[in-house]
């Protein structure tokens, strides 16, 4: 008998992955969490029903949430990572040499637990002596901090229940003030196929706070429409600026794939305009 795993995308789209089996499951104290193991992407981690990552396909969304504001930084020290339980985004910022300290704050503990086990490759990272791990509700670490960041990244899930408000402008202020002179936010904002109104409503909230605001995408398969976007706000640097070379190992962050990741479809284009 066959098993499959299937995320309702939209209220009329559906994605099915059949799987191998159940690895673990558990009722956290914040939400449903299951690791299973796919066929076709390997080891996959579903929150409350939605992909979060699988094993085949991350490296596209951690290397593009952290290598473009880090390269656009020009001398990233001190990063803070708001979610990210499973630690790709950590693994992937500690590759920049001049980042001293990330501080990563994730709000449920089994998250991390739970990729150490399941997701060794993509774990990696989550003990490195650099790296510093709260299990704190990322809206009110942000609050309390002023001046303290080069770069703030939110890998978050989706925009339900509570994670509504990291998608808010009272939110990016308090992340405007947690960040130090030349300083970037950048923060996954869904697809522009599934959630449009959100992709909108989020780069007008963005734009509002930060005197540079910008679109970037990238295609993640096992994500909504498979086309997927990151908002990301600057007060100074230009995000679209990309290094000359990379002196390490990417899977599919390159000079030129920076560049053109800003470049919008013009559907996306005319959605952004008002
Ligand atoms: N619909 C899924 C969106 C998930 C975005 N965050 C993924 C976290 C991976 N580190």
């Amino acid at each position: 008998m066959e098993t499959w795993v299937t995320e309702n995308q939209t209220k009329d789209m559906r994605l099915s992955l059949r799987i191998k089996k159940i690895l673990h499951h558990e009722q956290t104290e914040f939400q449903e969490l299951f690791v299973v193991d796919t066929y076709e992407y390997g080891h996959m981690l579903v929150l409350d029903g939605a992909i979060q990552t699988t094993e085949q396909d991350e490296f596209v969304y951690h290397e593009l949430i952290s290598h473009i504001p880090l390269f656009a930084h020009p001398h990233p020290e001190r990063v803070c990572i708001i979610g990210g339980g499973d630690g790709g985004t950590v693994r992937e910022v500690l590759k920049h040499p001049s980042v001293k300290e990330i501080v990563h704050v994730e709000i449920d503990g089994a998250v991390i637990e739970a990729s150490k086990k399941w997701f060794p490759t993509i774990s990696s990272g989550l003990d490195n002596p650099r790296v510093k791990t709260l299990i704190k509700d990322g809206l009110v670490h942000i609050r309390e901090a002023e001046d303290e960041y080069d770069v703030i990244i939110i890998d978050s899930s989706d925009p339900v229940g509570p994670g509504v408000q990291l998608f808010e402008v009272p939110f990016y202020q308090d992340c405007r003030k947690a960040l130090r002179e030349n300083g970037l936010l950048v923060a996954q904002t869904e697809s522009p196929w599934a959630n449009d109104e959100l992709v909108v409503k989020t780069f007008r909230n963005m734009k509002s706070v930060f005197p540079v605001a910008k679109i970037y995408l990238g295609n993640v398969p096992t994500y909504p429409s498979g086309l997927w976007s990151f908002t990301i706000g600057s007060k100074g640097p230009d995000p679209a600026t990309a290094p000359e070379s990379v002196s390490f190992e990417t899977k599919y962050y390159t000079p030129q794939i920076h560049q053109a990741a800003f470049v919008l479809p013009r559907f996306v284009q005319e959605l952004l305009e008002d």
